[in-house]
């Protein structure tokens, strides 16, 4: 059974009532969390205030630092633990779980480094007065995070947050909590002041709209799908709360006649088949200029073939979904695409020792794809990839532009100046040329546009997103 995480102590939810852990490989239930409520959201909420005010807010920055690289240092130390853990509760293959422990401890080792060097301005303005600007944390955060990636999304929106000065409460998914409740006792275990770091577990709808409407939080960051990010908005902006939201993509995939097709077609079948598919910035449309459409289809359909999946343990290709409803939402978007005609070009396998009451789906390649038809313009969250061919740059660009998102695009071409009229012309956060995610170091500043939301977390400038600018005006004539 697992406990909420406030003020260093593990604490049971007021109500007592609590939520079944199931593991997606196998569908089975192995542990239990608390399902909290508004109340325990505000025991997390005093905790959190009561130790900006009296701890937080006066330790001078260098310190935090260190408390931030000590819990960087636990977290590598403890990086077997950690990802089992995240193997289990989210189904990730081995090799992902254990690449998301690196990027969390190299995100607070990041941001350790970053708290003493956030700093204001002196400004000229009139003689005899100075003006000063102070970076100011906002006090108390709250985190809303998904279950894609709960140890990445922790570290690079608590680790900043902490970094600026604030104090957080956080909010896992309730489909995948038990790496951050891990986590949260590391941090406590190096020497974090009580209240610093607190979790609550439990339903968005419960626990997730409490934290938002609360009014003791200062910021909220929220990573998750759009309707949520809506209603946090909505919420937040009732008491004028500023909000970070990160809210997934259709991101392009450009690939040129001239593009490295040595390079590229790794990279393009990563970036869908990563996380099976479960990635806000995963590749998920295929753009391709006509000229190669056809044979760069016959190659990426051999390599789709050979795709497996599996459950975690077994190290595949891709493992398993997160939940039934993620698969059954998978499995709908291609029997859409089945009722439409579109065209499979090759479809990887589920692997038999695959146990039946898991969330598997197989990694698939579709052509042709209308650019118009729902699977071209909605997040599907799974191993499936909607290939399209263009014609010249401007309507591949009116392609890459054309939904509601603007999150990552990636773009395979040799020509220098039409990479960079390409990394212009796109209406999103991030562009990759001749790569996919640049290997997704914390170093990148991560958001979008449109749909896709807005702010900014990740590298230093997610610390201007967590702290408030105040302007000091000093007479002295
Ligand atoms: O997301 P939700 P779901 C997209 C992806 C996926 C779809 C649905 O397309 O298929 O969203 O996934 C909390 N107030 N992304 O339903 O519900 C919830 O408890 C406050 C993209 O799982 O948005 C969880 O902690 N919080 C994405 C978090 O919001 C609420 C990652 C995300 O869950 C809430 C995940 C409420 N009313 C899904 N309702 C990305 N951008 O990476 C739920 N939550």
């Amino acid at each position: 059974m697992q406990n909420n995480f406030i003020a260093n102590e593990p604490v049971a939810s007021a109500s007592g009532r609590t939520l079944d852990v199931i593991d997606p490989s196998d569908g089975q239930v192995f542990d239990h969390l608390q399902r909290s409520d508004a109340s325990d959201i505000d025991s997390a909420v005093q905790a959190a205030r009561h130790c900006f005010e009296t701890l937080w807010r006066p330790m001078a920055p260098a310190d935090r630092g260190r408390l931030l690289m000590r819990l960087s240092h636990a977290i590598t130390a403890h990086g077997d633990q950690l990802a089992a853990l995240e193997q289990r509760d989210c189904g990730k293959p081995t090799g992902q779980a254990r690449a998301d422990v690196l990027a969390l401890a190299r995100y607070f080792e990041f941001y350790a480094g970053a708290c003493d060097k956030l700093h204001g301005e002196t400004l000229p303005y009139q003689e005899g007065t100075s003006v000063l600007t102070w970076r100011e944390a906002h006090g108390v955060t709250g985190h809303v995070i998904p279950w894609n990636y709960p140890m990445q999304i922790f570290g690079r929106s608590v680790g900043g947050a902490l970094a600026a000065g604030n104090t957080c409460v956080v909010k896992p998914s309730e489909d995948a909590c038990l790496s951050l409740l891990r986590v949260a006792q590391l941090a406590a275990e190096v020497g974090f002041p009580p209240g610093a770091i607190n979790l609550v577990t439990g339903y968005g709808h419960e626990v997730g709209d409490a934290l938002a409407r609360h009014a003791g939080i200062d910021h909220i960051s929220f990573t998750g799908s759009p309707g949520v990010g809506t209603l946090i908005a909505q919420a937040a902006a009732e008491r004028h709360c500023p909000v970070t939201l990160e809210l997934g993509g259709k991101s392009p995939q450009i690939v040129f006649a001239d593009a490295n097709l040595d390079a590229a077609l790794p990279a393009i079948v990563n970036a869908i088949v990563q996380n099976a598919g479960q990635t806000c910035s995963a590749g998920s449309r295929l753009l391709v200029e006509r000229s190669l459409y056809e044979p760069l289809l016959e190659r990426l359909g051999a390599l789709f073939s050979g795709l497996c999946a599996g459950p975690a343990s077994m190290d595949l290709d891709v493992g398993p979904l997160i939940r039934a409803t993620q698969k059954e939402r998978v499995l709908g978007f291609l029997e859409d695409a089945h009722t439409a005609g579109i065209a499979t070009v090759a479809q990887g396998s589920v692997v038999p020792e695959a146990p039946p009451g898991g969330f598997y789906a197989a990694p698939t390649l579709l052509r042709d794809v209308p650019p118009e038809h729902r699977l071209a313009q909605e997040e599907i969250f799974g191993p499936v990839l909607c290939a399209m061919p263009f014609d010249d740059e401007d309507h591949a660009v009116q392609l890459a532009n054309g939904t509601r998102f603007g999150l990552v695009a990636g773009v395979w071409t040799q020509q220098g100046a039409r990479q960079l009229r390409m990394a212009r012309r796109l209406q999103c956060g991030q562009v990759f040329i001749n790569n996919y995610g640049a290997g997704g170091g914390v170093e990148l500043p991560f958001g979008g546009v449109k749909s896709s939301g807005y702010g900014r977390e990740k590298g230093f400038e997610a610390l201007y997103g967590f702290t408030t600018l105040k302007t000091v005006a000093i007479r002295h004539g």
